[in-house]
């Protein structure tokens, strides 16, 4: 009776999107190789009985489901990744041995996985957190792994600090919320109590904590390392990576509705600009200093919380990085990848630096218990593309097992493939400073400065990035319900400048100022204005690999929307039709354009800048959906450029928007779409206020 039942339960008839296998090569089968006659129903006794516990098919596949979870990562959780490769501009020989620095126009292969680091595996991408910035370069000589983060400092000083650190920016251990946000007591009672943060608070309080996407932020190296030359020369470095996009995020009340309307906002970017083949690019800059400048410059460089600004020591270009191709499979490449800092390569040394030096145990470690053997440098995500050959053997899920007697070292068989030896002459040499001292826990005074260099950021900013720095304090601490922790920050923020501090003690409803934090080291507030640090002074030149959202309608005048989109073409630009239905317009001459949205699922959060190509029946219409209000109100507020037509005015009028038409609008009757173009190039009408 069972082999003449027909129905397998999957509804509908699946057409040319559902068809049989063609030959024997496309027979799905089991784990083991047996081929599958059907895998939507178990077996059982009888067509309405119990299932059988000899459904090796159906055990397995539910045994494989059961255990196909990996512990997230502990932090930097939700990231995404992509492939690409590190060309260098010239043989830098000179500074460093490094392989990958040696040879004009040598590519080397490189997997970047961007991330932010509080949230979990499913948190939203436009949180308010640091990015992290790591690649792995596949050089000739092992791999190199540059950790980093978009922001060029950290909160802490001794790596002993980092799970208190983590633990109170994560989710509160009683009632697991704020999930993927800093703005809650446990946080800022940390930060608070630990004055050398109050540099990094002030980057992430700046918009850096929210890029418009990956292709917009810097990356930094964070510590000084060391660069080594084949004479044994040593100087200090400091990694920079510059984004060819220019510098630009998003403004907080975007963020917040962008993490509504599109979770996956910076993958989605970076997905699309990929498959469309605008591979993004930056450029690796090196900061090298000797040893005299470190004696002699106002802060130790083995500080995490300091920079050296580049107006002290400039950036030298070194290379650039593409990144051209996505994963095929986001588990194998972006999940199991495995970062660890203490993947280097001979030329480049660490530093004593008590943050890395903590780091290099800790991503090791970290690894082990992520992908649960030894053996994760064999996973291909991880291991070398030079040959690895070395007498470590065994442990779980070995793949690649040496042949041959030897396993050891030194033993008396012949040297070879198999039996491999160190080398003095060639193998990776450690600087060989000499270090002496007692032992202690201590923390050294040059340390001690928490204040100046917060003092120089926040100097640095332009007003418009100031203002945000001051609302992003309110936002946060209006979030914290302990009233001491909000007057702590803010006697902290008084030793950085007062007129925030007031501006963020008005903005809590304080009645009295609180004391000034004591400091351990007197502020100083000579150092310069680094313009380097601020964003908006940063900013692109282009409109390219930017978005353009066009709410249109039916009826929309050929010429003007063909127009439109020729320039963006012409200027390497995005741009998405928000349609009242997603299969799209018809234009006024008849021809069919598809929608990419539908006014709902597609707010003017998602663009750069907007056009409204409304004819007047389809304003009259869109006047009563409060989420095409909300698209014109929204770019508005979010400072965009907005292009309109006159057939948009009956939309325009509901919203009172016709007396507040500044600057920042197009009219597009009168301008050509050229003209639109050149003013999106600069990124946001910022003088609307
Ligand atoms: Fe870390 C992950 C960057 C300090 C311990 N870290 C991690 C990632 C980045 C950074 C980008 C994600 C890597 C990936 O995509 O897989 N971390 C930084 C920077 C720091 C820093 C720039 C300061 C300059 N980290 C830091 C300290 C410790 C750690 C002081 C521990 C003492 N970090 C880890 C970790 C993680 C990690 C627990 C979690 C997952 C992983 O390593 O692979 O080991």
């Amino acid at each position: 009776m069972a082999e003449s039942f027909k129905y397998t339960g999957n509804k509908g008839n699946g057409g040319e999107l559902h068809q049989l296998p063609a030959d024997e090569s496309e027979i799905m089968t089991t784990a083991q190789g047996c081929p599958i006659s059907d895998d939507q129903n178990s077996l059982k006794a009888g067509a309405r009985g119990p299932t059988l516990l000899e459904d090796h098919i159906m055990r397995e596949k539910i045994f494989h489901f059961d255990h196909e979870r990996i512990p997230e990562r502990v932090v930097h959780a939700r990231g995404y990744g992509a492939h690409g490769y590190f060309e260098t501009y010239d043989d830098f020989s000179d500074i460093t041995c490094a392989d990958l620095f040696q040879r004009k126009g040598e590519q080397t292969p490189v997997f970047v996985r961007f991330s932010t680091v509080a949230g979990n595996k499913g948190s939203p991408d436009l949180a308010r957190d640091v990015r992290g910035f790591a690649v792995k370069f596949y050089t000739n000589e092992g791999n190199w792994d540059l950790v980093g983060n978009n922001i060029p400092v950290f909160f802490i000083q001794d790596a002993i600090k980092f799970p208190d650190l983590v633990h109170s920016a994560k989710q509160e251990p009683d009632r697991a919320f704020p999930q993927a946000q800093t703005a809650h007591d446990n946080f800022w009672d940390f930060a608070s109590l630990s004055p050398e943060s109050v540099h990094m608070l002030m980057w992430i309080m700046s918009d850096r904590a929210i890029p418009r996407s990956f292709r917009f932020m810097e990356g930094f190296g964070v510590h000084t390392f060391k660069l080594i030359n084949s004479k044994g020369e040593e100087k200090y470095v400091k990694f920079h990576w510059k984004p060819k996009c220019g510098l630009q995020s998003v403004v907080w009340n975007e963020a917040l509705k962008i993490n509504g309307a599109d979770p996956d906002f910076h993958r989605r970017d970076l997905w699309n600009t990929i498959q469309a083949g605008d591979f993004p690019e930056w450029e690796l800059g090196v900061q090298i200093f000797d040893q005299e400048f470190a004696d002699n410059f106002e802060f130790d460089v083995f500080d995490a919380t300091k920079i050296i600004p580049e107006e002290q020591v400039p950036v030298t270009i070194v290379g650039k990085m593409v990144l051209n191709r996505m994963v095929d499979n986001f588990f194998a490449e972006t999940e199991q990848v495995a970062f660890c800092t203490q993947n280097i390569v001979p030329g480049i040394d660490f530093t004593p630096d008590p943050l890395l030096q903590g780091r290099n145990f800790s991503y090791l470690d970290t690894q082990l218990k992520r992908l649960g053997s030894p053996n994760f440098t064999q996973i291909p995500i991880n291991a070398p593309r030079c040959p690895m050959r070395h007498f470590q053997q065994d442990g779980h899920m070995a793949m690649q097992n040496p042949k041959g007697r030897v396993n050891y070292e030194p033993n008396s068989w012949s040297q070879g493939e198999d039996n491999p030896r160190a080398c003095p002459a060639h193998g990776y040499k450690s600087s060989s400073q000499p270090i002496e001292g007692d032992k202690l826990r201590y923390r050294s005074e040059t340390f001690a400065d928490h204040y100046s260099q917060a003092i120089q950021f926040y100097k640095s900013q332009t007003p418009v990035e100031q203002t945000h720095i001051r609302d992003a304090f309110i936002f946060e601490l209006s979030k914290v319900e302990t009233l001491a922790i909000r007057e702590r920050v803010v006697s902290h923020l008084r030793n950085v400048d007062e007129a925030l501090a007031t501006a963020v003690a008005e903005g809590l409803g304080f009645e009295e100022m609180p004391d000034k934090a004591e400091a351990a080291m007197a502020p100083r507030d000579d150092l310069m204005v680094s313009d380097k640090l601020s964003i908006l002074k940063n900013g692109p030149s282009t409109f390219k690999g930017r978005k353009l959202g066009i709410f249109c309608c039916s009826g929309v005048e050929d010429e003007l929307l063909e127009g439109l989109l020729q320039s963006l073409k012409a200027e390497g630009a995005m741009y998405e039709i928000v349609a009242p239905t997603v299969h799209g317009i018809k234009t006024a001459g008849g021809k069919h354009i598809k929608g990419n949205q539908v006014i709902d699922g597609g707010p003017s959060v998602l663009y750069d800048a907007v056009a409204v190509l409304l004819t007047e029946e389809g304003a009259k219409a869109q006047a009563k959906v409060p989420e095409a209000k909300d698209f014109v109100m929204d770019a508005f507020a979010h400072n965009k450029f907005i292009g309109y037509i006159g057939g948009t005015k009956p939309l325009f009028d509901e919203l009172n928007m016709t007396s507040k038409m500044d600057g920042g609008f197009v009219d597009l009757d009168s301008k050509t779409a050229d003209d639109f173009i050149a003013t999106l190039r600069n990124t946001r009408y910022w003088q609307r206020g």
